[in-house]
């Protein structure tokens, strides 16, 4: 299994609940692992698995739970 690491920032969340949130959906899907996610800095960081999940659906969750995802 390949493990990756990706790093998402995240536009909108302004408290432990949107962090909450955010976490839930991202573990929702198939190949995400470990999710942390910091309110502060407004960042995810994503362990998945690269064979199973991609950053597309990462960033799609976290639209469908109503924040923003920032290009790089
Ligand atoms: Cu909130």
């Amino acid at each position: 299994m390949m493990m990756q690491t990706m790093k998402l920032n995240i536009d909108g969340m302004t408290c432990q609940g949107c962090v909450r949130s955010v976490k839930q959906a991202l573990q929702s899907l198939k190949g995400v692992d470990n999710v942390a996610v910091d309110l502060a800095q407004g960042t995810a960081v994503i362990d998945y698995q690269e064979n199973t999940v991609n950053q597309q659906q990462c960033i799609e969750a976290i639209e469908n739970a109503g924040f923003d995802v920032i290009p790089d």
